[in-house]
């Protein structure tokens, strides 16, 4: 069953056309981009919320960067595996990435022989859960479990997803 962060934070009323933005200095590419334009997606798809790219950074809802080891918010990432990423609860915005990780941007995943890959829409689709309000589900179907098969794509949202996000939005 799907969770919520205590308190239960929601982005406001007013807020349910969200931006975001990447990190200028990562520069990356529109491949890279589009993954989590596709991520958005699902939640979009969900619900009433909408996600926009904006150019302008610091006026961004969602701020989302590409990190190595410590990066200045008192929870380093810690190389190959571990950490993957982290997002936090509304209305911070705030998803951060483990830029060592051997991440899989597209093609078939359970194919790479790289046995540390990692999916990228995945992982974007689960922190952009957290982002949006989701804590963890017990449920192994959802995108909110808290663990992932290695090797694995799972970017569809399961009933329980959608149940939890649509009980918030
Ligand atoms: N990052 C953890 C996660 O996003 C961070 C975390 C731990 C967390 N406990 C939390 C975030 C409680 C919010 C609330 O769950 S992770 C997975 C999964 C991670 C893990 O790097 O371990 C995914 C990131 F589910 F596969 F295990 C993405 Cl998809
Ligand atoms: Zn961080
Ligand atoms: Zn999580």
């Amino acid at each position: 069953h799907y969770s919520f962060f205590p308190g239960t934070p929601v982005w406001p009323e007013n807020r349910r056309d969200l931006t975001y933005a990447f990190v200028p200095e990562n520069e990356l590419s529109d491949t890279v981009k589009s993954v989590f334009v596709g991520a958005f997606q699902r939640w979009s798809e969900a619900t009433t919320l909408t996600f926009t790219e904006t150019t302008s950074f610091d006026s961004a809802d969602i701020k989302i960067g590409f990190f190595k080891g410590d990066h200045g918010d008192g929870e380093p990432f810690d190389g190959v595996l571990g950490t993957l990423a982290h997002a936090f609860s509304p209305p911070s915005g705030r998803f951060h990435l483990d830029a060592e990780e051997n991440w899989v941007i597209t093609g078939d995943i359970s194919k790479s022989s790289v046995t540390s890959a990692v999916d990228l829409e995945s992982v974007a689709v689960h922190e952009i859960g957290h982002l949006l309000g989701l804590g963890h589900s017990s449920v192994e179907e959802a995108i909110m479990y808290p663990t992932i098969a290695s090797r694995t794509k799972k970017v569809e949202l399961a009933n329980d997803d959608v149940l939890g996000i649509q009980s918030l939005y």
